[in-house]
């Protein structure tokens, strides 16, 4: 059976973005086809300024999201990063093995040091060894496929080049992985700004539809979007990139190819409608059963207990066997 790896950053309360993107595909396909694991990966949202009780509350936030979502501890595991010390353990010996160079090409890296120097703080160094830590997230479990939004593809470009790279060096010690977007949706770009990818973290409350949104929120949101200058709805995701995400994302919600949907519409207005509904109708079930997870968060606790118990049986034997392959000695 392959194996599936891939999570989420507690940086911000989930999106729009992260289910259509990301978790749904998890939920629908991912956790019935594969032995996966999804996890709310913590240690990743240090690398920019945080406040620690908000990522503790964020990170709890996630999983029971990703649990309200639909991802079932029966037939997936869902755990915390740093429950797991095989992810830190691992991540040192990929550090390693990548170049600085290598890293320093990242395109959030170079986005994310601009925009921490534009505002006058500091750049960690946690952030330039940041695709370390997720090559190591995935390569820790033997991963086949990691189902990411195409943000993170680059990532998991230069995973495949540091499993290679290891491989042929130390002898063969992990499964080179390949990055799995999902058909549609791979991008949702934010409503106010649809150049910009619709993202947790960022500042744009109007532009970000978040999935525990009133549904009297997402209405305004969608209808509020900005469009283009044009009258006809077309799907033009380069010249008509506002127009271009409205479809996208009722393609994705409701069926149907952005191309096809557009020819179904005469105004901007009966289109925002239409995937306002949409939109509402896929988060319904979802904000209904967080609400009942919510007041339960001792079954939360438990179901990252015991995926954090698995996770790391499953880690170890790996992280175990690339210590020893680089040449570090076993402990007694
Ligand atoms: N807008 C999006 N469209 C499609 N997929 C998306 N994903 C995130 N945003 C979109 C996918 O969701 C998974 C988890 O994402 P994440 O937690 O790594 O990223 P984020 O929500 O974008 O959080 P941040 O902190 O706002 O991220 P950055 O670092 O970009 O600033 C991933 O599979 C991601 O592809």
């Amino acid at each position: 059976m392959k194996r599936i790896f891939s999570g989420i950053k507690p940086t911000g309360h989930l999106t729009l973005g992260n289910y259509l993107g990301a978790l749904r595909r998890w939920v629908e396909v991912d956790q019935h086809q594969a032995d996966a694991l999804f996890s709310v990966v913590d240690l990743h949202a240090l690398t920019v300024e945080h406040d620690p009780a908000r990522v503790r509350r964020l990170s709890r936030q996630a999983a029971t999201m990703m649990l309200a979502a639909g991802l079932d501890p029966d037939l997936c595991t869902v755990f915390v990063q740093s429950h797991v010390d095989e992810h830190a353990r691992l991540s040192y010996i990929l550090e390693c093995t990548a170049t600085d160079g290598e890293l320093r090409r990242m395109i959030q890296y170079k986005e994310k040091s601009a925009r921490a120097r534009a505002a006058g703080q500091s750049v960690r160094l946690s952030l330039l060894t940041y695709p370390a830590l997720m090559a190591a997230d995935i390569l820790a479990y033997q991963t086949d496929e990691v189902p990411v939004g195409d943000d993170q593809t680059q990532h998991v470009e230069l995973t495949r080049d540091l499993a290679v790279r290891f491989n042929q060096r130390y002898g063969h010690t992990f499964n080179v992985p390949r990055a799995t977007p999902p058909p549609v949706a791979a991008r949702v770009m934010d409503l106010q700004d649809p150049t910009s990818k619709m993202g947790k973290s960022h500042d744009s409350g109007a532009g970000i539809v978040y999935l525990l949104d009133e549904a009297d929120v997402v209405r305004k949101k969608i209808m509020r979007a900005v469009t283009d200058s044009g009258r006809d709805v077309e799907f033009d995701p380069e010249n008509r990139p506002g127009v271009a995400n409205l479809l996208e994302i009722l393609s994705a919600c409701s069926g149907g190819s952005p191309e096809e949907l557009a020819g179904a519409y005469e105004s901007y207005g009966a289109l925002k409608k239409d995937t306002a509904e949409a939109v509402l109708e896929v988060l319904r079930p979802i904000r209904e059963r967080h609400a009942d997870l919510a007041a339960d968060p001792g079954h939360v606790d438990e179901v990252l207990r015991k995926g954090a118990e698995r996770a790391r049986g499953m880690a170890r034997p790996t992280v175990d066997a690339a210590y020893r392959a680089i040449g570090l000695l076993p402990a007694g």
